[in-house]
C-alpha cells in the first residue's frame, strides 16, 4: 500500500477521505498552533511517516489463528528523534501492544523501523469489519479487520483447528500453533506450520490440544514430518500414546510404536474429553519431536 503524502494546506475534506481509506501522513490544518511537529523545526511538517503491513487483515476468532501486522515509523527528517505512535482496537479486538515508541535516527537514505503486533479475535466474536487505529500525533492510519466465522465443529470435523495447544516444550523457531493451524503442507515446514519440541534427544515430549467444551472423540489423527528431504522414517514420530482428558484425568486409548508412516490415524471407543494429547516416547532420528498437524474427531 503506498503511503500518501499531502501538502499541509490539502483540503480538510480530502485528508478526511484518505485518513477513512488507506495509510495516512499527513498533518492537517494546525487550530491555532504555529505549526511544526515536536522536535522539529518550526514551520516544518512532521517528519515521521508511520505506515501498517498489510493494510488489511482477514482474522480467525479462535485461539491459534492471530492476524500479524508491522507497525512502521520512518523518520523522513533530518534530525533524529523519538516517536510513538499509539495503537488501539475496535473491542472485543486485542492488541500485543498498545504503544510503539522508538529512536529514530535520521539517515539517508531513510531507515524505516518495524515492530511486530499481533492482533487477535477472542472466540465468539461476531463476524464483520473492526478497526485497528495507529494514531503518531497528528497522522492516523486505519486498519480494516475482517473477522470471518469460525471453522464447522461438527460430528466429522477436526475439532483441534485453531483450538488452545498443549506442549511440554516448543523450539524457539515454530509455534504451538503450527500444528493446528490446517496446514498440511510438508514442504512449508521449515515456515513454522508445524509443532517441533524444544529438547534435544529427551523424552517423553507431549503435544495436544485444550478443547473450548467438552466433546465425544472418537479419532485422531498424527501428521509427523514427511516431505521430500525429510521423510517420517528418519525425521518423524516413532512411538507414542494417545491420551484424552476426562473428569478424572488423563487416560490413554491408543499407543502407536515403531512408526515409519506420515499419517496414522487411531480410533478408539467414544470418550467425552475436554483435551487430547500425544506422549511421545520416541522419534526416528532420537532427536525432536515434529507434528505437522495435529487432527481430531468425534461425534
Ligand atoms: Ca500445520
Amino acid at each position: 500500500m503506498p503511503t500518501h503524502r499531502l501538502a499541509r494546506t490539502a483540503l480538510p475534506s480530502l485528508a478526511l477521505t484518505a485518513a477513512a481509506l488507506t495509510t495516512l501522513a499527513v498533518a492537517p490544518p494546525a487550530s491555532g498552533a504555529p505549526g511544526g511537529a515536536p522536535g522539529g523545526a518550526p514551520g516544518q511538517r512532521a517528519t515521521v511517516e508511520l505506515s501498517a503491513d498489510p493494510a488489511e487483515l482477514d482474522l480467525v476468532p479462535l485461539p491459534c489463528f492471530p492476524a500479524d501486522l508491522d507497525v512502521t515509523m520512518t523518520n523522513t527528517g533530518d534530525q533524529a528523534r523519538f516517536a510513538d505512535t499509539l495503537l488501539t482496537a475496535d473491542p472485543p479486538l486485542t492488541l500485543s501492544r498498545d504503544v510503539f515508541s522508538s529512536y529514530l535516527p535520521a539517515t539517508d537514505p531513510d531507515q524505516p523501523v518495524s515492530v511486530p503486533v499481533e492482533v487477535r479475535a477472542p472466540r465468539g466474536t461476531p463476524p464483520g469489519t473492526y478497526e485497528v487505529l495507529l494514531e503518531l500525533e497528528r497522522q492516523r492510519v486505519s486498519v480494516p479487520v475482517h473477522v470471518a466465522s469460525p471453522p464447522p465443529k461438527g460430528p466429522g470435523d477436526n475439532l483441534a483447528l485453531g483450538e488452545e495447544p498443549i506442549a511440554s516444550s516448543t523450539h524457539g523457531n515454530f509455534s504451538a500453533c503450527g500444528g493446528l493451524d490446517g496446514n498440511t503442507d510438508h514442504a512449508q515446514w521449515s515456515t513454522r506450520t508445524g509443532w517441533n519440541d524444544g529438547t534435544p534427544a529427551v523424552f517423553p515430549d507431549t503435544y495436544g490440544v485444550r478443547l473450548p467444551e467438552a466433546r465425544t472423540v472418537e479419532e485422531v489423527s498424527v501428521l509427523t514430518l514427511d516431505s521430500a528431504g525429510s521423510p517420517a522414517e528418519r525425521f518423524g514420530l516413532r512411538d507414542w500414546d494417545v491420551q484424552v482428558l476426562t473428569d478424572d484425568g488423563w487416560h490413554t486409548v491408543a499407543e502407536v510404536r515403531g512408526n515409519t508412516a506420515g499419517l496414522v490415524t487411531t480410533r478408539f471407543e467414544p470418550t467425552t474429553a475436554r483435551a487430547v494429547q500425544l506422549v511421545v516416547h520416541g522419534t526416528n532420528d532420537a532427536r525432536y519431536s515434529r507434528v505437522m498437524e495435529l487432527e481430531v474427531r468425534g461425534g
